[in-house]
């Protein structure tokens, strides 16, 4: 942890993806985001936008303020691309960031023992997002208002106070080459460490938008106020996908056992559908007939389930 700031200049950061996961871990509790440069091939990238473009051009206009109307999105993902699932949801570097910001572990008493739980984090949510020229910018916000996570001011961040205080996180992975003038998301370095109620509003003026090729991804702490660029082109179109987890024990955003057909559920591996929610978070969140969600994809095993104290 002593040695990596040296390493580092100040501002976003753009690493490889074999960087050491302690220095993207250290960088994202500094500025709260980062960008990872070619985390998935550009071949990959082509086959999720194959996978998902018929639901992005079947999109409906949005009419509120949250996205400008020129903006498509697709749900879903993973009822729509298994390689988006394993390149994208299930990547490791992905997946590391995501258990050390948001796995809890808790120690509480259960009669004269101390019982230790670990709730892994899962899905909150999976969108394309692909803004067409003249759409204007997001409102700046905290993806974490979701979960109603409220928050204290913090000079930085501290791995003990602060091993509870972010509920979920996001990647950003681009579809094509991003940049400020096609919409990339713009973020406030440091916001992930303002109080929630702490003003004036967000401004503009003190983003900086990461400019990635096809297949870098930006993973931001939800904590971070950002949104969608402005689109000032004429002719291009920002594709991004938006990959979010979020603690075990909290309500998921996109609710995967809804959204995923259950045949198509069964067609990803074992990981991925504990990812979705098909397992529980310790001790006893999510079961179905006091068992692991599992059962209900396999009833096949049941023969050999046992009912068992969380
Ligand atoms: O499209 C983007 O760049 C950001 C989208 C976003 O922040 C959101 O939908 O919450
Ligand atoms: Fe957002």
């Amino acid at each position: 942890m002593t040695i990596i700031p040296q390493k580092y200049g100040p501002g976003l950061q753009y690493v490889p993806s074999n960087a050491p996961i302690e220095d993207i871990l250290f960088l994202m509790k500094r500025d709260g985001g980062i960008v990872v440069k070619g985390l998935v091939s550009t071949e990959d990238i082509d086959k999720a936008h194959a996978d998902v473009r018929e639901a992005l051009d079947g999109d409906a206009e949005w009419n509120g303020d949250f996205f400008p109307k020129e903006t498509k999105r697709a749900s879903s993902l993973l009822a729509k691309s298994s390689t988006y699932a394993k390149t994208q949801v299930m990547n490791p570097v992905f997946q590391a960031v995501c258990a050390h910001f948001l796995t809890t572990r808790s120690t509480f008493w259960w009669g004269d023992k101390q019982k230790e739980s670990v709730s892994k984090p899962y899905i909150q949510s999976t969108t394309a997002i692909e803004i067409g020229p003249g759409g204007k910018a997001q409102p700046l916000h905290r993806d974490s208002y979701i979960n109603h996570n409220i928050l204290t001011e913090v000079s930085e961040w501290d791995d003990v106070r602060d091993r509870t205080r972010e509920c979920s996180l996001g990647m950003m992975a681009a579809g094509c080459k991003v940049t400020k003038q096609n919409g990339g998301t713009q973020f406030i370095p440091g916001s992930h460490l303002w109080s929630t109620e702490r003003g004036p509003s967000p401004n503009a003026k003190d983003c900086v938008t990461p400019e990635m090729d096809k297949g870098d991804a930006f993973i931001m702490l939800s904590s971070v106020y950002h949104g969608g660029g402005e689109n000032t082109t004429t002719d291009q179109y920002r594709l991004a996908f938006a990959t979010f987890a979020i603690r075990g024990y909290l309500r998921q955003e996109e609710n995967q056992y809804l959204a995923i057909p259950r045949e198509v559920v069964k067609e990803h591996d074992r990981e991925t559908q504990q990812f979705m929610g098909y397992y529980m978070s310790e001790p006893a969140c999510g079961y179905v007939e006091q068992l692991d969600p599992i059962y209900v994809l396999y009833p096949e095993l049941l023969k050999d389930a046992k009912l068992e104290d969380f």
